[in-house]
């Protein structure tokens, strides 16, 4: 594919090639989005991707123990029976590679290879008012014309390195793991420093301690864990998963947060506290993230959520001999699941082996990295590979590295000065025409993110249709649509315990002076697929049409008052 690459960036340097809808972004949502508007609309789409091959944040994310925490099958699309038929996952909780070769399956069956630009990486997208084009060039300069722009970068795509003083200074060699060398990294041997304990680094840690000399994992925030029990997939389940393709189906597409289990309708306090420990201990036996299935109210009530956290930090100390290194990993300070909540292999008891230390940053904080190592307050941690397990500029960060331009000039960045503001996370007022991917003020994060792709490919393509059908040439997100739509995110929030957890990738504190605003939806998949569907029925409220030489006007500036559900009602929020 790169040599088809080279030979298409040759041609027609100077010319933009003309089309009706370009994607940045060959992830599943770029892929999907592709199929969606080309086969089923007919419209001439090309996709630009920055990686060298399809997959998007898998492409990226090739570090140690890298696998996705939504079980395999409930990890992939359902838009075609055929492909859920002939495609087979191997193990309960699906690894990179074998996810790679899961997207070039699909990549080479749709035969979407031909329309995928890799290599590229989108430098500006401007809107042009009176052609009503989006003009967008690449960083190598090539140029391209399209009426509809969807952005599919994915919310995790922007590595955040932290600038701790002295990294340029570090001799040995340093790595963020969504940056991850293709050739992998050899750490036989090697005095190995994990910086971060997010859902990333206790995935690594058990696996590079296996190899290195020795591991110190550097935690400034401890948080909970319950084991991912991953494992072949026996023959039976795989059976079963053949047998009730659409019941689950039907459960992905019918639970607040799109995974195949449903959340327990019973509540914390309804039980017994020896029936409740008999509930925790089974769920944790099953492991996974259903773990926080296992009761309705544990997003919402504190005291409920307290046993299921007092649960999982005596699971720590059971599993943790050294009881000092225990005290630091249970020393959590935020109610459970409030941050995204991490499931690992044997992340705990990694930290019984002879070769791993806890470097505990509340009592002893980095001031430095030397030459030789990481200079924390008490001591010179001798190191020859650092790895940065240290997250993302979520959400936003990778739309914001596009100089993106709507009308007048507008930029993004200054559209989003105070935070992200989007209507239904898919429009941002200011930018016609401009579609965002599982974007901020949807429920992206919050849900399993194939399900949550879908329906925003198909929300949009059945946008475009609508327009096409109706002679109209421009969508755009109305101002005060946006900000009730915002309110709303808030209010749904607001309603769980998840603004507790007040340090959080979720709320932007992870970067230094990014806007602090809680990002993702959290009234949960179900009901935000109901809003979307509501306000396609009712002529698409909140958003305004208009067709060439048309003024945008503000009609149908109002959204229904059913369509955004009351705070009250979010009880089972999509966490
Ligand atoms: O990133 P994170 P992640 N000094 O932001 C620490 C998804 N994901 O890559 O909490 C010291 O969660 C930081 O500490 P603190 C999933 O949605 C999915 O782990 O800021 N430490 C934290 O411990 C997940 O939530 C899967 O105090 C510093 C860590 O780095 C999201 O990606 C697998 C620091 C960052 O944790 C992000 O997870 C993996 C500093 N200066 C991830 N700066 C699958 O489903 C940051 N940290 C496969």
């Amino acid at each position: 594919m790169d040599t088809i690459e080279q030979e298409r960036r040759g041609d027609n340097a100077e010319a933009a090639t003309e089309l009706d809808a370009l994607i940045i972004g060959a992830g599943f949502s770029g892929l999907y989005q592709l199929i969606c508007l080309r086969d089923r609309l007919g419209l001439s789409v090309k996709v630009l991707d920055a990686a060298g091959d399809v997959g998007g944040t898998w492409y990226w994310n090739r570090y140690p123990g890298a696998r996705c925490d939504s079980e395999s099958h409930s990890y992939c699309y359902f838009f075609s029976k055929e492909l859920v038929e002939e495609w087979e996952w191997s193990e309960r909780y699906p690894e990179q590679p074998e996810i790679m070769r899961y997207m070039h399956h699909v990549a080479d069956k749709f035969d979407l290879k031909r329309d995928i630009f890799l290599n590229t990486r989108v430098a500006s997208a401007h809107y042009d008012e009176a052609a009503n084009r989006w003009n967008v060039e690449t960083e190598s300069g090539k140029r391209f014309a399209a009426t509809y722009l969807i952005t599919a970068v994915g919310c995790l795509s922007a590595a955040n390195i932290p600038e701790i003083p002295g990294l340029d200074s570090f001799e040995g060699d340093w790595y963020h793991t969504a940056q991850w060398p293709h050739e992998g990294v050899d750490f036989s041997g090697k005095r190995v420093g994990q910086i971060g304990t997010g859902s990333t680094g206790i995935q690594a840690a058990p696996v590079i301690a296996q190899t290195a000399g020795h591991l110190s994992v550097f935690q400034r925030t401890p948080t909970y864990s319950v084991p991912a029990n991953n494992g072949p997939l026996s023959d039976e389940f795989k059976q079963y998963f053949k047998e009730n393709r659409g019941e689950i189906r039907k459960i992905v597409e019918s639970t607040p947060n799109g995974h195949p289990f449903r959340i327990n309708e019973r509540k914390v306090f309804d039980v017994s506290p020896e029936e409740r420990k008999k509930i925790y201990e089974a769920a944790w036996a099953t492991g996974g993230l259903q773990f926080r299935a296992c009761f309705q109210d544990l997003m919402v009530n504190k005291a409920a959520n307290d046993t299921a956290a007092e649960f999982l930090k005596g699971k720590i100390r059971e599993i943790v001999k050294d009881p000092k290194t225990a005290d630091a990993l249970a020393d959590i300070d935020h109610p459970y699941a409030t941050k995204r909540p991490p499931i690992d292999t044997n992340y705990f008891d990694t930290f019984n082996r002879d070769n791993v230390t806890l470097v505990n940053l509340r009592t002893d904080p980095i001031e430095r990295i030397t030459p030789v190592g990481i200079k924390t307050r008490d001591k010179e941690h001798k190191l020859d590979i650092i790895v940065f397990a240290t997250g993302f500029d979520a959400m936003t960060g990778t739309l914001l590295k596009i100089d993106i331009r709507g009308r007048g000039g507008l930029t993004l960045r200054q559209a989003w000065e105070a935070g992200p503001k989007t209507y239904l996370g898919l429009q941002v007022p200011g930018f016609p025409n401009m579609f965002t991917m599982t974007g901020p003020g949807s429920p992206s994060v919050l849900c399993n993110l194939p399900v949550a792709i879908e329906q925003h490919a198909n929300w949009i393509t059945d946008c475009i249709a609508h327009m096409r059908q109706n002679g109209k040439e421009r969508v755009e997100a109305l101002p005060d649509a946006t900000e009730k739509w915002v309110a709303h995110v808030n209010e749904a929030a607001d309603a769980t315990l998840m603004p507790m957890a007040n340090h959080s990738w979720y709320h932007g504190t992870n970067v230094p002076g990014k806007p602090q605003v809680f990002m993702p939806y959290a009234g949960g998949m179900t009901r935000y697929r109901a809003i979307c569907e509501d306000i396609a029925r009712n002529g698409y409220e909140g958003f305004s049409f208009t067709g060439n030489g048309e003024q945008m006007t503000t009609a149908k500036n109002s959204t229904s008052a059913n369509a955004f559900a009351a705070a009250e009602a979010i009880n089972s929020p999509g966490v």
